[in-house]
This record gives structure tokens, C-alpha cells and sequence, in this order.
């Protein structure tokens, strides 16, 4: 058996490589999908590929590996150049598409798993934190279907996750991250994004993602998904 020229070791559970496979499937790229026992079991050929974080995502293209999603995003964009374009033309606008995925991964994200892992006063603490978080990332979607436009780019793969897996989260917790009350304009397109038929047709089964969070909830309450 010949390998195939793109590999992606992920985990069918991970919105982290969700959003590479989302870049993939709108190119129109084939590729093989390597599932990985996250986190307990990752085989030698991930801790080989990706010495330094060991974490999945992991592309591999023609051999050379390479991790973490929002760059393989920008990979894929920038080696497959026909077709789809995911990066915004313009670079003021790409340059505003990157910060706002930097704010989503150094605020929106810290503070959902803050509320989704703590308890007490210190989770009511980081469900403030989250949706003053959330609030201002609503400004870069203003009155754009998506925060690419009219069609999802980068921004929009880059948090597409938020609206599958933060519902799920609030669900367990019995709390609301994100409503119509606090981000409405996000709230929205929560339904939008799903409602796209390449991300509707390549989530997990909801009911799985629910039984895997909760079960990794108490790993996570020791050793962070973030760490
Ligand atoms: N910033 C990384 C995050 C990747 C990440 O956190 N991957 C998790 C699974 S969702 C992982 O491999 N965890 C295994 C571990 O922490 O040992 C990215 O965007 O690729």
C-alpha cells in the first residue's frame, strides 16, 4: 500500500483538528486520517512527528510533518492555491483575521475551558471572563454572515468549533457561555455555521462528544487540555 501525500494524525474527538480537516475538505484535498488514542495512548509515529508538543494536529505532507492547526491552516492555504481561498486577499484583512484567531486561542478558549473544569466562585469568575470574551469577539463579525464574509474563511475555521462544542459544555455545566442576551450576533451564527453542509456533514455524533467530555472532564480538572 502506497502512503497517501497527506496524513492527518488527529482525533476524531478534537476540534483542534477538526478545523484541518475543514481547510482539507474545502480544497478538495484527499487524505488519510490517522486517529490517535488522545490523550492517554499516542503512538510512537505522533511522538516521533511531533517531538516537541506531542500534540495532535499533525499534518503530513510528502513526508514532512507539521503541527499545530491554525499554522497547517495557513499551510494548506498557501500550498493549494487553487480553488478555495480560506486566508482573506487583503493583508490588512488577513492581518485582522490572525489577530482575532490569536484573541479567540489566548481569550475565548482559556476561559471556556476555565468554566467548563472549575466549580464554585472561581468558575463564575471565568464564565465572566468568558462572555466579556465573546462579547468582543461578536465586533469582528459585525453584520457579515461569517466572519469571512459571505462565505466562511479562516476566522470562521479557525472557531467554527464554538458553536458544536461550547452548547455541549453548557449543557453539562447547566450554564450559558453564549445567548442570545450577551452575543447575539454570535449566537446566530453558531446556527449559520452549522448550517453549512461541509461542517454539518463532518461533525462528530453529538451524543459521543458528550459522553467523551464528560468522562475527560476529571483528567482535564488535573492536568489541562491546555498545558
Ligand atoms: N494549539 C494546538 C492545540 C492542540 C491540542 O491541544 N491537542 C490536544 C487534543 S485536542 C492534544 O493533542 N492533547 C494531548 C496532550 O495534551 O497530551 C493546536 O491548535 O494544534
Amino acid at each position: 500500500m502506497t502512503e497517501k501525500e497527506v496524513r492527518l494524525f488527529g482525533s476524531w474527538a478534537s476540534a483542534f483538528s477538526l478545523r484541518v480537516e475543514w481547510a482539507l475538505k474545502l480544497k478538495g484535498i484527499e487524505y488519510e486520517f490517522v486517529n490517535e488514542d488522545i490523550p492517554f495512548n499516542k503512538s510512537e509515529e505522533l511522538l516521533r512527528l511531533n517531538p516537541v508538543t506531542k500534540k495532535i494536529p499533525v499534518l503530513v505532507h510528502n513526508s514532512k510533518p507539521l503541527p499545530e492547526s491554525l499554522v497547517i491552516i495557513e499551510y494548506i492555504d498557501d500550498t493549494w492555491t487553487e480553488g478555495y481561498l480560506i486566508m482573506p486577499k487583503d493583508p490588512y484583512e488577513m492581518a485582522q483575521a490572525r489577530f482575532w484567531a490569536k484573541f479567540a486561542e489566548d481569550k475565548c478558549i482559556p476561559a471556556t475551558f476555565g468554566v467548563f473544569l472549575k466549580e464554585g466562585e472561581a468558575q463564575q469568575k471565568m464564565l465572566q471572563e468568558a462572555r466579556e470574551a465573546f462579547k468582543t469577539l461578536e465586533q469582528a463579525l459585525g453584520s457579515k454572515n461569517f466572519f469571512g464574509g459571505d462565505q466562511i474563511g479562516y476566522l470562521d475555521l479557525a472557531i467554527g468549533w464554538y458553536a458544536f462544542w461550547i452548547p455541549i459544555y453548557e449543557e453539562i455545566e447547566s450554564v450559558s457561555i453564549v445567548d442570545n442576551k450577551n452575543a447575539p450576533l454570535l449566537k446566530a451564527w453558531f446556527s449559520k455555521i452549522l448550517d453549512v453542509d461541509m461542517i454539518k456533514t463532518s461533525l462528530p455524533p453529538r451524543d459521543k462528544v458528550y459522553e467523551f467530555s464528560k468522562h475527560l472532564q476529571p483528567h482535564w480538572r488535573n492536568a489541562s487540555p491546555l498545558k
